[in-house]
Formats: structure tokens, C-alpha cells, sequence
């Protein structure tokens, strides 16, 4: 037990009268031992995802003790159905963040929406509605890895100049590409497998397709446990992958971070995690370090407790829309009136689009699908778009071909702060999708030409080809370089450091979440180094 916590569970027990504290508990082990009022503590982590992880393994390996704080749920426990997620095909409470109706990505099906009322609970996936597009964003210990396919991706050398134009590429590529890949368990499927195996057929049949039309294809590391889904295929482990488990977790063949560096971290005995709790607030402390301030939820979404506690360092971990809105909301009320005005810009949607393709009769996708995609077309070079091969796991033939692309999609957003409502606005527009729609034609166009097929129209509404209303990969608003230094620091306060999403300038060219582990491997390793 760190002491930074300010409690422990021996203490906590002993405190307030153990036959009296059990009762209540009803004899449950206490999970873990969340922050106290008043603590005070080396580092504060806000969030849990990728940045966050890193920087907590790192730090904790330094000898420094440090305490995660997230507002989602620990997703440890499981529910009444023996599991600790609920399946995409019958989305329960578990699935969505405070909503009272599920927002799916595909919101449509054969021309019928999908969507359906759930009760209000702290559930794994955020649909969060800004007035231009949806940002889907993962709630709980572990972040956007409990939610996400796991496509593990490292962009090509060639195009790294302008993913982070200001970071080395010899460092990148030979050094912390390499640990992150090595962090986070990425592996390929065995391509002899992925020939025969029933639920990859939607992949060859996009294989087969993509090189008909001479577009290179290319297969996708994952972090997903491949011997795993091998044995789910053959009917000996119970399924996650092959059950169509996706967007609201996955119960056993993925290595989400609590998998890997999560599990990690703990094991240093340094790091403690509270969840259930949401940062509002960051402000420098009259004796030195941050006042940091935070509500505990219930997992209804009431704030049932507020904190307030001191630390010497805080990492902004909240992924690119959670640190840019904490950054914009603290320079804009004056808790932070030194940040730079450079705070909140240069936010970009990784130029995610989505559509779907209807086959002929003979060329079925499967009925079986993996839900964790294997390949993709690469057409970044030619035509701005790299386009993954997704599945569309219904446990039925659609006889659709279904992709995200991830295109160079040049608009930027900016969040800014609304006093009117108290709240965070984010610019982005609808239509500042049209150049990844053109991109994502420059290959299914062709396909389609080649092929004598046609999109479907059925699966984003009545009559709607491009699923341009979201983003899975929210990018930017506090980029390197600009709201920071060359490494994360902010501007203005020493001590206080970015280390997620929020860094990169709105595209990866590829799926993200292995640059933002690499690039959170490379800055913490110089601030420790150099700062502490
Ligand atoms: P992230 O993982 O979002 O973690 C931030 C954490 O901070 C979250 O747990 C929040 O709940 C928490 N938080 C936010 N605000 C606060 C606050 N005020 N107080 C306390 N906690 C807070 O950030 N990427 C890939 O590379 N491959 C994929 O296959 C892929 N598939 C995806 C599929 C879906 C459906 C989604 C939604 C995303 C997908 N992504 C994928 C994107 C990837 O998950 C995302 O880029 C990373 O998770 C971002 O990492 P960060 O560390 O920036």
C-alpha cells in the first residue's frame, strides 16, 4: 500500500470499526483504497489510459509514489451474468456512459435503427456529443484499451515527420516504438490460421477485393492474445473475439492495460488507483506542488463526495478531449492563467470515416466474424487513406464489406470555454469531413467500379453511405511543442506535464494508440530523468 494515499485498508477498517464496517460490506474485500481529502501525494496521474499507464509505470520504477485518479469504473468486478462486460449485441447498463438510450457507432441496420433504452450508469464507452461530431472515448481503469479493437499499429517511418514534426525519428523508431510495442504485448495473426479459419473470411474476402483493384494490402499487428482466439475458434475457452465482444470490452482474449502495464504498475507497490473519481480542478498550492480537486461519483453520475488534495507533480492523462477540456476550462477561470493560448488548439479526428460495401450472393463476408480486425488497404501514400477491414460481427451473413478510414484530413478544431454554459465547446463541423470521405473514395470507388458493387446505404441511417458523424481517435489540443514543450511540459507551471492523446496534432496516419504509448514512453523518460 502506497502511503501517498493517506489511507490504507488495515487503517480504514480499524477506524471506523471493523464488525460494524464488514457488516455493511457484506463481507466484500474493499477493492482498493481511494484517495483521501486532504492527502497529499509525489504525482498525480489524471486518467488511466495509455499516457497515464506509462507514465505511472515509469515513474513508480523511479521510486516515486504516485496515485491514478479516474473517473470511470475499475471494471473488475463481474455482474450478475458472470461477466464483467456486456456484449455488443445486447448492450446493458454496463455499456454506455451516463445515457438513458445507446448511441451505436453503426446506428442503423438494413435501414432500422438499433439503438435502445438502458438504465443510467457509469458504463465503459462515452458517446460525447459535440456539436459537429461524436467522440467515442473509454470510461474506466485502463481507458480507451477497454473499449478499443486493439489494432496496434506503428505508422511508417516515411510518414512520421508529419505525425510529430518535432520529435526525432531515430529515437522514435529505435527506441521507444519498440518498448511501447513490447509494453503493450503486440503480435500478428498466424497468417497460415488466418487463410483457413471461418471468422477471418471477411478479411480475405477484403483482401481479395483490395488487390483485384491493385491497392496494396497489408496485415495489422493487435494486442489481442492470438493462440487465445485460436483456442475460442476451436471451442475450448470461453469467447470474447468470437462472441462479437467490441466497443463495450472484452472479457478474455484482449490485452487491454490493465493486462499490461496497469498490472505492472501495481506490482510496484507504488502505484494506487481511485476510480470513481473525476479531476475539475488543477491550481498551483500556497506551499508549493497543485491543489488538485476532485468530485467521487456514484455510478449513477451524482457526485457523493469532493475532494481536495496536494501533489507535487500532475500528469494531465485524460486523453485528448478529458486533458483539453480540463486545460481550456483552468487557463479560461483563471486556475491556471498562464497556460499559453496555444491551449485547446490543433484538436484533429485522426480523418476517421466509415462505410460499408454490399457483395453479391456468392462472395459472403461470413457469419462469423471476428470482432478484432486483422488488415487493412493502404492507400496513404496515393490517395490520403489507410483503410482497416473491419468486421461487422451480427452473428449473421450481411454479405457487407465494412471499413474505418483513417484518412490525412487537414481541418483542425479548437476547444474553447463557454461561460454561458460553464462547459467546454468544441468547432469541429460535420461537412470538415468531406476531404476523408473524398480520400476513402479514392479506394472504394475503385472497388466498387472493379468489382460491379455498390455502398451500402443502411447502416449510418435511411439512404446514408458515410459514417461521418464520429471519431473513435480524438487527437490534439494541447500539442507538443506548442501548449507544451518539446516533452510535455506545460508551459507556464513546473511540474505539470501532458502526456496523452492531447500531444499530437490530429493525425497518426494510422490507428494511435501505439504512438501515444511510444511518445508517453519517450517524454517521461526525459522528465524523470531530468526533472525529478
Ligand atoms: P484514453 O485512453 O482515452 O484515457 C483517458 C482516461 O482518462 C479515460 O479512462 C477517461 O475516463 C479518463 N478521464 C478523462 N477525464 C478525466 C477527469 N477529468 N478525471 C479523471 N479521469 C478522467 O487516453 N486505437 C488504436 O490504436 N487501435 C484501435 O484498434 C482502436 N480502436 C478504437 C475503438 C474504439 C471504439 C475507440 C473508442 C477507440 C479506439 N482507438 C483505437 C483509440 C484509442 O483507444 C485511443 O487513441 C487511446 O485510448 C487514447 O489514449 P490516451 O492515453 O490519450
Amino acid at each position: 500500500m502506497s502511503e501517498s494515499t493517506g489511507i490504507s485498508r488495515r487503517g480504514f477498517i480499524a477506524g471506523t470499526g471493523s464488525m460494524l464496517t464488514l457488516a455493511a460490506l457484506g463481507s466484500r474485500p474493499v477493492a482498493a483504497a481511494v484517495i483521501a481529502d486532504g492527502a497529499r501525494v509525489a504525482a498525480l496521474v489524471v486518467g488511466t489510459g495509455y499516457g497515464g499507464s506509462v507514465a505511472a509505470l515509469r515513474l513508480a520504477q523511479a521510486g516515486v509514489d504516485v496515485h491514478m485518479i479516474e473517473m470511470g469504473m475499475a471494471w473488475d468486478t463481474p455482474g450478475s451474468d458472470g461477466k464483467i462486460f456486456c456484449n455488443t449485441l445486447q448492450p446493458d447498463n454496463r455499456s454506455y456512459w451516463l445515457r438513458t438510450r445507446t448511441k451505436a457507432p453503426l446506428n442503423y441496420f438494413l435501414g432500422f435503427p438499433i439503438d435502445r433504452d438502458i438504465p443510467r450508469y457509469t458504463g465503459v464507452l462515452d458517446a460525447e456529443e459535440f456539436a459537429g461530431i461524436i467522440v467515442y472515448q473509454g470510461r474506466g481503469v485502463g481507458g480507451g484499451s477497454l473499449v478499443n479493437g486493439g489494432m496496434a499499429v506503428t505508422p511508417k517511418r516515411e510518414n512520421f515527420a508529419a505525425i510529430l514534426p518535432t520529435v526525432d525519428p531515430d529515437e522514435m523508431y529505435g527506441v521507444y516504438y519498440p518498448r511501447a510495442n513490447a509494453g503493450l504485448g503486440v503480435g500478428l495473426v498466424d497468417p497460415a490460421w488466418f487463410e483457413t479459419t471461418d471468422c477471418y473470411q471477411y478479411a480475405r474476402v477484403g483482401r481479395k477485393q483490395a488487390q483485384r483493384s491493385g491497392f496494396p494490402w497489408t496485415f495489422v499487428p493487435d494486442v489481442y492474445d492470438w493462440d487465445y482466439m485460436k483456442q475460442e475458434a476451436a471451442g475450448t475457452v470461453p469467447k470474447s473475439a468470437l462472441a462479437g465482444e467490441i466497443l463495450y470490452g472484452n472479457n478474455y482474449g484482449k490485452k487491454s492495460l490493465q493486462k499490461t502495464y496497469l498490472a505492472q504498475a501495481k506490482a510496484t507497490g507504488r502505484v494506487t488507483v481511485s476510480p470513481l473519481h473525476k479531476v475539475t480542478s488543477v491550481t498551483p498550492a500556497s506551499g508549493g506542488g497543485y491543489t488538485v480537486v476532485m468530485d467521487q461519483l456514484n455510478t449513477t453520475g451524482d457526485t457523493i463526495a469532493t475532494k481536495s488534495v496536494t501533489a507535487d507533480r500532475v500528469f494531465f492523462a485524460a486523453g485528448s478531449v478529458g486533458t483539453s477540456k480540463l486545460l481550456v476550462k483552468l487557463k479560461a477561470t483563471g486556475a491556471l492563467p498562464a497556460l499559453n493560448g496555444e491551449v485547446g488548439k490543433g484538436w484533429g479526428d485522426n480523418g476517421n470515416v466509415m462505410c460499408g460495401r454490399a457483395n453479391y450472393l456468392w462472395d459472403p463476408t461470413g457469419k462469423l466474424q471476428s470482432s478484432i480486425p486483422c488488415s487493412g488497404i493502404d492507400n496513404w501514400t496515393a490517395g490520403g487513406a489507410f483503410a482497416e477491414v473491419a468486421p461487422l460481427p451480427t452473428g449473421i451473413e450481411t454479405y457487407a464489406s465494412f471499413y474505418l478510414s483513417i484518412t490525412r484530413n487537414p481541418n483542425r478544431g479548437q476547444f474553447t470555454w463557454n461561460p454561458a454554459t460553464s462547459g467546454v465547446d468544441l468547432n469541429w463541423q460535420t461537412a470538415w469531413k468531406q476531404p476523408s470521405i473524398d480520400m476513402a473514395k479514392t479506394i472504394f470507388d475503385k472497388i466498387n467500379a472493379r468489382e460491379g458493387t455498390i455502398y451500402r446505404t443502411d447502416l449510418f441511417g435511411v439512404y446514408k453511405i458515410w459514417g461521418d458523424h464520429l471519431t473513435y481517435h480524438p487527437l490534439g489540443g494541447a500539442v507538443l511543442g506548442k501548449a507544451t514543450d518539446n516533452y510535455g511540459r506545460l508551459s507556464g507551471y513546473p511540474g505539470l506535464y501532458v502526456i496523452d492523446g492531447s500531444l499530437i496534432p490530429g493525425n497518426t496516419s494510422v490507428n494511435p494508440f501505439v504512438t501515444i504509448t511510444a511518445l508517453a514512453e519517450r517524454n517521461i523518460e526525459k522528465i524523470i530523468a531530468t526533472d525529478l
